[in-house]
């Protein structure tokens, strides 16, 4: 198993995010939501900034991006949100859906206390109004883009480790609910690492769940370790590969899952996935647009190191999940 699922087609304009097109001080641009709002296609990126040359990190904000065609992208002058502040030490990953007309991001939080994820409202992809904080430690939260049951509905990906001691990051995917963003609870399991052929250590979120006529379409990171892979990348040691997965939920009932493709739909090889990045072998999907022609656009991290785009048709996808 070693070539991605011959369905998706990497953008040859790749990587189509870099920190050469970062105006401000960048070092590593990846993990980016993207939504399609008032016309136009809206990146929130992470933007890791220090000194490459001396493989030295000095912090982490959130940059905004605009385009007309989700592929060539204008990023904005400033980073638009940073938050490293008495507890806080940093806001990253961001992923955002839309939701009755109002963007909403979902996002990572590393505190002195553990790491949380959080769900802000925004007008205006600037100024983020804070709706919510998971308890420590869970991140990777992604919004559906609709009320499910009359109530909103989240995956997200606590990180449990007295409770599963006999293996060290065995992480699963859940499924929670809400009357109002802000309250969550009804929290469940929906698909346990043990049920996807291609991991043996964590699964988390990819993207937020798309509609499509067949149930909710959701792309998933898969973590595979293999401990002689050793150096590769700016660590000293990086045994992870991460691939990307799909799964197909029921429309009606999300905790549902109608089908998980069998074998990865991305794993890690152009070459902007395998070399030269802050982390290679990473595909870390945070993104899928379905277009009106039934072309989706998979927007992903690429080596931790910049965003790249692939594409497919929904129903070449739908087919891998059943
Ligand atoms: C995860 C997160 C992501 C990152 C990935 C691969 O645990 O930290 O931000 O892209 O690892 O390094």
């Amino acid at each position: 198993m070693t070539d991605s699922n011959p369905i998706i087609q990497r953008h040859p304009a790749n990587p189509i995010l870099s920190a050469r097109d970062v105006p401000y001080p960048s070092a590593l641009v990846f993990n980016a939501g993207v939504v399609k709002f008032a016309g136009r296609y809206v990146m929130l990126f992470r933007n890791d900034y220090g000194s490459p040359q001396d493989r030295r990190l000095d912090g982490t904000n959130i940059g905004l991006a605009f385009s007309d065609d989700g592929l060539r992208w204008t990023v904005e002058a400033a980073p638009v949100w940073q938050w490293a502040d008495g507890d806080v030490l940093r806001v990253y990953d961001p992923r955002l859906t839309v939701i009755e007309d109002r963007p909403l991001v979902c996002f990572a939080l590393d505190t002195l206390h553990g790491i949380r994820g959080g769900i802000a409202a925004t007008d205006d992809f600037r100024r983020f109004d804070v709706l919510h904080l998971t308890a420590p430690d869970n991140r990777n939260l992604a919004l559906f883009p609709e009320k499910v049951g009359g109530r909103y509905l989240r995956l997200e990906r606590p990180f449990p480790v007295y409770g599963r001691p006999f293996v060290k990051e065995w992480f699963d995917i859940w499924l929670s609910a809400s009357p109002d963003l802000r309250y969550w609870g009804d929290t469940r399991l929906l698909l346990g690492v043990e049920d996807v052929p291609f991991a043996n250590a964590k699964i988390g979120p990819g993207a937020p769940p798309v509609k499509t006529p067949a149930g909710w379409l959701v792309a998933f990171h898969a973590v595979d370790i293999d401990p002689t892979r050793g150096k590769n990348g700016w660590e000293e040691s990086w045994t992870k590969r991460y691939t990307a997965g799909l799964m197909l939920l029921d429309v009606d009932n999300p905790a549902r899952i109608l089908g998980i493709s069998r074998q990865p739909l991305m794993i890690p090889e152009a070459p902007y996935e395998v070399d030269g990045g802050f982390r290679n072998n990473v595909i870390f999907p945070c993104g899928l647009i379905l277009e009106p022609d039934g072309e989706v656009k998979i927007y992903y991290g690429a080596a931790d190191t910049t965003v790249c785009l692939a594409t497919a048709h929904l129903d070449d996808l739908l087919a891998l999940c059943r």
